[in-house]
């Protein structure tokens, strides 16, 4: 039996939860657990309600949404993805995968008997803080859900503001905006409470997050559809160089101790460095940079920057984010100028399950959807979950490769086309 998604319907989610932003006219900027967080979590969790699902929210704010036909001794298919955002981000990255899975979870609802023989339960997921806007670590959500993150790091956690993980979980009132929809779990960070957050992999059948490339490959080559084999793993250090602040004019050239400029020569060290690279699949960024005193006549003193290495290799990872550390204290050593660096967060690459990367691709050739297996070079909660449970990925194509900003955009037919797939994929590929 074939089910169709309701195109329209998803149009209109994915539209109206765009407008759930910090900045209308500068892209999506949603952050976790802020007022355009708690707005999209009332506006998913309203429409399943209204057909009938259960809701759970665990203390970090993941949440599950289970359909009413879901019998208790099935494994589940979970599937879903993130609603928070990077600053000026796009409309679709993450939000897409949660209606996505929305759609699957409202056309299954709407055929009740869908299910009725199938060997599993399906529910949709939405992981916590996985862009790391908040507090510097990508899939925070989802690293709790696997255990890598626990107690401590609830503290270790800090956002630029100062407010570390576990104050923040705590400010949180229960309601979204219409003060009677439950949208945050405010039941505390208790020992059981964190524990409660721990996903029984034994339950889980498969994972599937349906997303965007965020990449030019599948848009250059005119294909619709990625089935992703590996996500690259990444590692992230934080930087601080401390030279000598002083006057603009009256220091010469000669007597000066510049914190940006030995920053500025250590991030063009390390671009340069990873261009070596021979398969010219590892990337590095610094994409972000705080100065002190930041005056335009003061030479700056202080510098605290970002630098991220991602491969899908890990030894990769290693050897070169170990040989930009190498250049950085050299260079620091050469201009006077104290440096400390700090490991800031790390996530090793993953391959997902062959035997759903040979369904899918066997699906989308049967429909003959042009299609590609493919690497990602975005991090995914994908990659968490992977770990422990059969995982598998789906990509749409994103125009002119663009992500991360508010050019951001996928065409409807290649959006309705990724959703469609999903659903297909829940149904008919996951018979073992
Ligand atoms: O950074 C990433 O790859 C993801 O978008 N959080
Ligand atoms: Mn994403
Ligand atoms: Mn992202
Ligand atoms: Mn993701």
């Amino acid at each position: 039996m074939t089910l169709q998604t309701n195109e329209k319907r998803l149009l209109d989610n994915l539209h109206t939860l765009r407008t759930f932003t910090d900045t209308p006219q500068d892209g999506v900027t949603r952050f976790s657990y802020g007022t355009q967080d708690a707005r999209a979590r009332e506006y998913i969790i309203k429409r399943a309600e209204n057909c009938g699902c259960s809701v759970s929210i665990d203390a970090l704010q993941n949440i599950r949404i289970g359909l009413p036909t879901n019998k208790p001794g099935r494994k589940t298919v979970l599937s879903g993805s993130h609603i928070d955002t990077v600053r000026n981000g796009g409309w679709l990255d993450g939000i897409y995968g949660v209606c996505g899975a929305l759609e699957v979870l409202e056309t299954l609802a709407e055929n009740p008997d869908s299910l009725k023989d199938a060997s599993f339960n399906y529910e949709l997921v939405i992981f916590a803080e996985e862009e790391g806007s908040g507090f510097g670590s990508t899939m925070t959500g989802s690293k709790f859900i696997t255990g890598i993150y626990a107690e401590a790091d609830l503290d270790k956690l800090v956002s630029d503001t100062g407010m570390s993980l576990r104050q923040t979980l705590q400010s949180l009132s229960p309601y979204g905006p219409d003060g009677k929809t439950i949208v945050y779990n405010t039941g505390g960070l208790s020992q059981e409470a964190l524990q409660n957050v721990r996903w029984d992999f034994d339950q889980v059948q498969t994972m599937l997050e349906l997303h965007i490339e965020q990449g030019p490959v599948l848009d250059r080559e005119g294909l619709s559809l990625g089935i992703v084999d590996s996500i690259f793993g990444m590692r992230v250090i934080e930087v601080t160089l401390t030279g000598v602040g002083n006057h603009a004019g009256a220091t010469p050239m000669t007597e000066r101790y510049d914190a940006l400029c030995t920053a500025a020569e250590c991030i063009l060290a390390a671009e340069a460095h990873v261009k070596t690279d021979d398969d010219k699949r590892t990337v590095v960024t610094c994409g972000k940079m705080d100065i002190e005193p930041n005056c335009s006549n003061v030479i700056p003193e202080t510098v605290r920057f970002s630098l991220e290495v991602r491969d899908k290799d890990e030894t990769k990872i290693d050897r070169f984010m170990n040989e930009i550390i190498d250049l950085i204290v050299a260079i620091a050593e050469k201009r006077q100028v104290n440096c400390e660096i700090k490991e800031h967060s790390k996530s090793s690459p993953l391959h997902l399950t062959d035997r759903l990367i040979d369904a899918m691709s066997k699906h989308a050739a049967a429909l003959d959807l042009p299609y590609k297996v493919m690497d990602s070079g975005a991090v995914h909660d994908a990659c968490m979950i992977a770990k422990y449970a059969q995982t598998g990925m789906i990509f749409v194509p994103s125009i002119n490769g663009r992500s991360h900003v508010p050019e951001e955009n996928t065409n409807d037919a290649d959006i309705a086309a990724g959703v469609q797939f999903l659903l297909d994929t829940v149904l008919h590929e996951l018979h073992e």
